[in-house]
């Protein structure tokens, strides 16, 4: 480890939040992963930025805004103000809180458009497509489920045809797969770049980057004279990123630019992989050096939704089990990229394995051993001399643990750092300093106290990203302070702490033996999290399934059931919808919408058995209500619905 590049400038983002929603732990979680990263970085001496923020325009808040009688921007104001106080509230030390409603973002934003313009890459033409406002995505007709729903959320998309400004992303195509080719870490984790390859290989469409049916967003320059339009949101929100470091205005922080990290979750990496780069290519800016993409959170294995209440309330999850407990969990638990899910059970088994028995535990026998031999003054001239093998091995842990934290291996960062307290705790079991005192050798014991607070220094260096408030007690109690002289002290040079006074604190990490929230009360915040996502590209679903595996339980919360077709009509005006009437036993008939005109005729269709996912949340499709999902396979031969072999009850179930 070294930090020769003690003036470099290190810009870490996280993604900028919709202020439609509440914070949940979803965005905690970007959050506090960027926090970590930066609160890192300036430990070891690094010039940092961090940057979060809010992203405000757009139709979706402009409807949710209508929704609750306000305008948009005093909504804008209302949800934004929850999150940066949600962000003080956790401590994260961001140094700019964005808003796109900022004036010098404007700006920047149309400074960025006229740019772009000169350059030949903004032309005007029309567009016509299908747009969903949840996640303010344009989609080709190819793309849709059943020819209307989003193939990333499922609901409903509107028939768009207006006037549009062009953004000639056809054009980077070959850019764009040479980059990734030519810096592999582009995309972390890598395994996600793959995903991003085979869509770039598969085509792009030149993107629609204006609006003309609402109002709620920037307007073009005024260099364009044409008032009607607004700027495309994700065009707005991309660009946060350069007009919080005073792009097109007060540029002294571009210093700071490209990003070293740029933090998203799974379902924004296509935006920040793709759009991002050619839009940063076309305005002659560099790249950032990695665009990190984390997998998706779910509560005791299931997807979270308001619906279902089951939403985690991260604010409610740190008052209860404590913040710094809280953020270890997250970075430990999940390796980066996969999706992970939270349980109380699981919080508390990190809190009392790890944070309780490994790390409070060596602290308590430091105060323990100090107090009790030394009157807790501790010297660590002997430590040398009789543990150089432990130092070493500890100093070869220790040196080799940053590159984990910006190629995002955040939780193998955590376990190697947990190897060391492993060796303290070992050492002070192989030569137990209570029989050295017994048999006068007071030396050998105070090189063994010694070497145990050098490690737990060491070690506490290294986790104040991770939890800043525990370790600074931790600090106190070894007295020390962490700051970077330190870090290259005890880190970089592999020094000892020569000497020190052991203050005696109460215990770190309690032992929780129950929840300390019953279930039902962990409140459930106001959330859109429930995001059932189609995968784009069929290249990438073994990948996906590898990443997904449910379990038997997890299969059983999907009720299939054999139903019989009592009724079926052609849906008028729709070229793929029949609406069946199904019977599922006892009495139960549900109205299904299926997406197989192309395939089967109602009438054929009548008196026929199908497989029924028969407790599916009722969606709505052309107005109407559709009840359940019928059970089909489709290759380039065509679909067909699977059935039962023989005719069975309706209403039996299939497992
Ligand atoms: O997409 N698990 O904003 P957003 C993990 N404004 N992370 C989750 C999550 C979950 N269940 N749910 C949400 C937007 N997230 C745009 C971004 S950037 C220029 C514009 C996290 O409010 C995850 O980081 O929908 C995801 O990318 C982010 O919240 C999306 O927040």
């Amino acid at each position: 480890m070294s930090n020769q590049n003690s003036c470099k400038e290190i810009f870490i983002t996280t993604p900028i939040y919709y202020v439609n929603d509440v914070a949940h732990i979803g965005h905690a979680y970007t959050t506090i992963i960027a926090d970590m990263l930066a609160r890192y970085s300036r430990l070891v001496g690094y010039d940092t930025f961090f940057l979060t923020g809010t992203d405000e325009h757009g139709q979706k808040i402009e409807t949710s805004a209508k929704a609750k009688g306000k305008t948009a921007k005093e909504y804008a104001d209302e949800v934004s103000g929850k999150f940066k106080q949600l962000w003080d509230d956790f401590d994260i030390s961001y140094d700019k809180f964005i808003r796109t409603t900022n004036e010098d973002h404007k700006i920047g934003v149309q400074k960025a458009f006229e740019k772009m313009y000169q350059k030949g890459d903004i032309y005007k033409g029309n567009y016509e497509g299908n747009y969903c406002v949840g996640c303010e995505t344009f989609f080709t007709d190819a793309q849709l489920i059943e020819g209307e729903g989003c193939p990333d959320c499922g609901r409903a998309t509107s028939r768009v045809k207006e006037e549009s400004y062009f953004f000639r992303l056809s054009n980077y195509e070959d850019k764009l797969l040479k980059l990734y080719e030519q810096n592999p870490e582009f995309i972390l984790p890598k395994a996600k770049a793959k995903e991003i390859v085979n869509f770039v290989q598969g085509g792009l469409n030149d993107l629609s980057i204006s609006r003309t049916s609402f109002d709620w967003g920037i307007k073009l320059p005024k260099s364009m004279n044409d008032d009607n339009h607004v700027m495309y949101v994700w065009l707005d929100a991309l660009l946060n990123y350069i007009t919080a470091l005073g792009y097109g205005t007060d540029e002294k922080n571009m210093k700071y630019w490209p990003a070293k990290v740029q933090l998203v979750g799974k379902d924004i990496l296509r935006f920040h992989a793709i759009y991002w780069p050619a839009f940063l290519m076309s305005l002659d800016l560099p790249l950032p050096d990695h665009i990190a993409a984390h997998g998706w959170w779910t509560r005791d294995g299931q997807k979270m939704s308001k619906s279902k209440g089951n939403v985690v309330n991260p604010k409610e999850i740190a008052d209860a089990y404590g913040l710094d407990a809280f953020r270890y969990f997250m970075l430990r638990e999940v390796p980066f990229g996969q999706d992970g899910d939270f349980s109380q059970k699981a919080l508390m088994d990190r809190i009392n394995s790890d944070l309780g028995n490994d790390l409070g535990n060596l602290l308590n026998r430091i105060q323990g051993m100090s107090g009790k031999y030394f009157d807790f003054k501790i010297n660590s001239k002997d430590v040398k001399k009789y543990h150089q093998k432990e130092l070493d091995e500890i100093d070869a842990i220790l040196n080799n643990v940053e590159q984990y934290i910006f190629n995002m291996q955040l939780n193998r960062y955590l376990e190697e750092i947990w190897k060391v307290l492993t060796i303290a705790n070992k050492a002070i079991g192989d030569y137990e300093p209570w029989a050295m005192m017994k048999n006068n050798q007071e030396e050998q014991a105070m090189a063994l106290v010694a070497l145990i607070v050098n490690i737990m220094a060491k070690v506490s260096i290294l986790l104040q990203s991770v939890m800043p408030e525990k370790i600074l007690k931790i600090a106190n109690s070894l007295g020390i302070e962490i700051n970077t002289d330190l870090y290259n002290k005890l880190i970089v040079q592999k020094d000892l702490v020569d000497q020190t006074t052991i203050v005696k604190i109460d215990a770190l990490f309690p032992r929780i033996e129950q929840p300390l929230l019953p279930s039902a009360d962990i409140q459930e915040v106001e959330s859109k999290v429930e995001k059932p996502r189609k995968e784009q590209d069929k290249h990438t679903q073994d990948n996906q399934e590898e990443d997904n595996l449910i379990t038997i339980d997890q299969f059983f919360q999907t009720t299939l059931k054999v139903g019989t077709i009592i009724e079926a009509q052609e849906v008028p005006k729709s070229k793929k919808l029949l609406k069946l009437q199904v019977d599922l036993g006892e009495g139960q008939t549900k109205q299904i919408l299926a997406g197989i005109k192309e395939y089967y005729s109602a009438n054929e269709l009548i008196d026929t058995q199908v497989c029924v996912v028969a407790n599916l949340k009722p969606a709505k499709l052309m107005g109407m209500e559709s009840q359940g999902m019928l059970l089909a396979a489709k290759d380039e031969n065509g679909l067909s619905l699977l059935r039962p072999e023989s005719k069975k009850i309706a209403g039996t179930k299939i497992s």
